[in-house]
């Protein structure tokens, strides 16, 4: 792969440097892409559907099911060469944050240290009722559904739904970050859902440099400095050989 010498000296040059990710980065870690989370099972669901605070309501069970079927595909499921590439970019020297839409926590397994989970973990269980964060071994009700040990409310999956806003911190570590890093990274995602599909414009806007990495066109890619046409597993060892 050949990358243009501006890109090379505008990554040696960067002091701040974000890495916005999508599903594509874990996608050769084997965790099917968010569309893909559709296959087989759930291919009559639209993931906007279960992914609601109104389908939890009507339905845990099935929502459950889905969430406890998609921790199932990521458990083992290990870091790729993307992830590692991009933990290994906090050893240039420069300040390196990762802004991840994905929920498998697979930056941090790679070693990335400043990971911002934009929309939580899938890992994590939370009390509806009181906000406490479950202990993995939740007793199950009669329905089958997991309880929180201290107040017995029913316990949901800890990410952001659509629908939700995002952790208040989170997206302001994000909002501002796309106005001050030098490099704006945003690899393996299609840029459709908001806000967070907004942070690489932002970043663009701010005059950053945006690199965009993947191996189909995305709606940003106008906006962006540079792109990699090409899989993250690849390109992004390639580049910070
Ligand atoms: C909010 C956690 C309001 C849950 C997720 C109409 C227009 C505009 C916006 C809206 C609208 N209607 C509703 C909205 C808002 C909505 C939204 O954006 N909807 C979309 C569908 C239009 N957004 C929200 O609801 C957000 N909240 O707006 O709140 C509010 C404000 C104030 C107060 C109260 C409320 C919350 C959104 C968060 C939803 N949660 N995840 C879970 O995981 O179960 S979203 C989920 O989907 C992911 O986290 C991720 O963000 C998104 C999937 O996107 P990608 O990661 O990009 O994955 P995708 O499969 O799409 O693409 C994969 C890409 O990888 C592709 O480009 C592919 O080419 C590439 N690729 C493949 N292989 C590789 C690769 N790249 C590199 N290497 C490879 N090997
Ligand atoms: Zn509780």
């Amino acid at each position: 792969m050949h990358f243009a010498p501006e890109l090379l000296d505008a990554l040696r040059q960067a002091r701040v440097i974000a890495v916005f990710t999508g599903a594509g980065v874990s996608a050769e870690s084997g965790v099917p892409t968010f569309r893909d989370a559709q296959t087989g099972l759930w291919a009559r669901y639209r993931a906007e559907e279960l992914a609601t605070p109104a389908a939890f309501r009507r339905d845990p069970q099935t929502v459950w099911k889905w969430y406890e079927w998609r921790r199932d595909l990521m458990r083992n499921a290990l870091p790729n060469p993307a992830h590692l590439a991009i933990a290994s970019l906090e050893k240039t020297g420069a300040e390196v944050t990762v802004l991840t839409q994905n929920v498998d926590g697979l930056h941090r397994k790679a070693g990335s240290t400043d990971v911002v989970e934009l929309h939580g973990n899938i890992w994590d269980d939370l009390c509806l009722e009181c906000r406490a964060p479950g202990d993995g071994d939740a007793p199950r009700d009669g329905a089958g559904l997991p309880r929180c040990t201290h107040c017995g409310g029913l316990l949901r999956p800890g990410v952001v739904w659509f629908g939700e806003s995002l952790p208040e911190q989170a997206w302001q570590r994000a909002a501002e970050l796309a106005g001050k890093a030098d490099v704006f990274f945003c690899i393996g995602t299609s840029s459709l859902v908001e806000p967070a599909a907004s942070l690489p414009l932002q970043a663009h806007d701010s005059g950053k440099t945006v690199i965009q990495v993947n191996p189909e066109a995305t709606r940003h890619d106008a906006s962006a400095s540079f792109v990699l046409r090409g899989k993250a597993g690849a390109a992004m060892p390639a580049l910070l050989r």
